[in-house]
């Protein structure tokens, strides 16, 4: 996979409209004909295009600056200069562009295909050929050409998904987007498997045209992300446009620290680790830590049935309802956990449609 780069900084620049000409029509006979000089080319546009085949900044790390060509001077014969062919920038979908000095939205990429102009080609000038009067019937001047603009830029990517993956490294997150869709990210048994995000579709059902939706992986978190500890935090930017957030409890480590048979400890312990990725989700952002959540204690396969309901009363004694219990490995209560986002982000009766921007996005 392409190296995932998501901030770059770049230059565009439109080109300069051309100048227009000073030329006078040269008939036989015709001593002193009229003036002729035709129009500058106009400057070629920057124009910005959000790609769904896009999915990181690398490239511009390569390439800095992006020029579109002036506008030719205009010609005797009342001919027009050519214009400058336009430039055409490709960012991924949720690319949001600001300027890089002041800091202001300048545009949200966010659907496939729209073109945003960031930098209008500068206007040709007009020939001399506009300037003749009654009075003054031989201009020897001509309009000059307007400047292009010139924009330092900042992209940023900021992905797009419904639904977002948290918890601890080893949780289990890229194992779960592999089951539910077609993702198929990096799987192994250490922590900070994954470095960066993926980003999988998710259909709900099998018929044709079933809805879809978009589930972000991205790497673990731990206690002390927000200070730099493991990956940090700043890959949560891209579950910041989600609209609910899945929080994998890590089983297997429960088990490991309680054993596999006193579900009250292992409830104290799924809380315990759930408020520490919660605290770290804070840090980043309050808005975030605020998202809707469905809590999902994952590696249920690890342990007995009567063992996992102890851990969902308990769970639920201290607040936490609606705990999901589920194994992504094992394919344990994942059709309903998919049925439920589905009903979360399509409302109960919504799932005969598809909306529009997970279509788009589905490709
Ligand atoms: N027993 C069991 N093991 C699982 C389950 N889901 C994942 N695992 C294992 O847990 C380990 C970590 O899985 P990953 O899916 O890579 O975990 P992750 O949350 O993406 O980890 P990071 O990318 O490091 O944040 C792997 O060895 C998986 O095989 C499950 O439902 N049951
Ligand atoms: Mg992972």
């Amino acid at each position: 996979m392409a190296r995932f780069i998501d901030e770059a900084i770049i230059t565009i620049r439109s080109g300069k409209g051309g100048p227009g000409a000073v030329a006078f029509r040269r008939e036989k006979y015709v001593p002193r004909g009229g003036p002729a000089g035709g129009d500058g080319g106009k400057g070629g546009d920057v124009w910005l295009t959000a790609d769904p085949n896009l999915s990181t900044l690398l490239d511009f790390r390569y390439k800095r600056a992006y020029e579109a060509d002036n506008g030719d001077t205009g010609q005797g014969s009342n001919k027009a200069g050519l214009d400058g062919e336009d430039v055409n920038v490709r960012v991924p979908i949720g690319t949001i562009v600001r300027d890089s000095e002041t800091n202001e939205l300048i545009a949200d990429m966010t659907d496939a295909g729209v073109r945003f102009l960031l930098c209008k080609g500068g206007r040709g000038g007009k020939g001399n050929s506009h300037f003749a009067t009654a009075t003054h019937q031989a201009p020897k001047f001509s309009q000059p050409g307007e400047e292009g603009e010139e924009k330092k830029i900042k992209l940023e990517l900021k992905l797009l998904a419904d639904v977002g993956l948290v918890g601890y490294p080893n949780a289990g997150k890229s194992t779960l987007i592999s089951k539910i869709s077609a993702a198929r990210p990096k799987i192994a048994d250490y922590a900070f498997t994954t470095l960066t995000p993926n980003l999988g579709v998710v259909r709900v059902g099998s018929e044709l045209g079933a809805p879809t939706f978009v589930v972000a992986d991205v790497p673990g978190l731990i206690e002390g992300a927000s200070l730099g500890r493991g990956l940090g935090i700043k890959f949560l930017k891209h579950l910041e446009r989600t609209q609910i957030l899945v929080h994998l409890i890590d089983g297997a480590k429960l088990l490991k620290e309680f054993g596999e048979e006193d579900g009250q400890a292992i409830a104290e312990g799924a809380i315990r680790d759930k408020e520490i990725i919660d605290a770290e989700l804070y840090t980043f952002s309050p808005e975030l830590s605020e998202k809707e959540q469905i809590i999902a204690f994952n590696k249920a396969d690890l342990f007995t049935d009567e063992v996992l309901e102890e851990v969902r009363e308990h769970m639920k004694k201290k607040g936490l309802k609606d705990v999901m219990v589920i194994s992504g490995a094992a394919h344990i209560g994942l059709d309903l956990l998919v049925d439920r986002l589905a009903k979360r982000l399509f409302g109960p009766d919504g799932l005969k449609t598809t909306s529009p921007e997970s279509m788009a996005r589905s490709g």
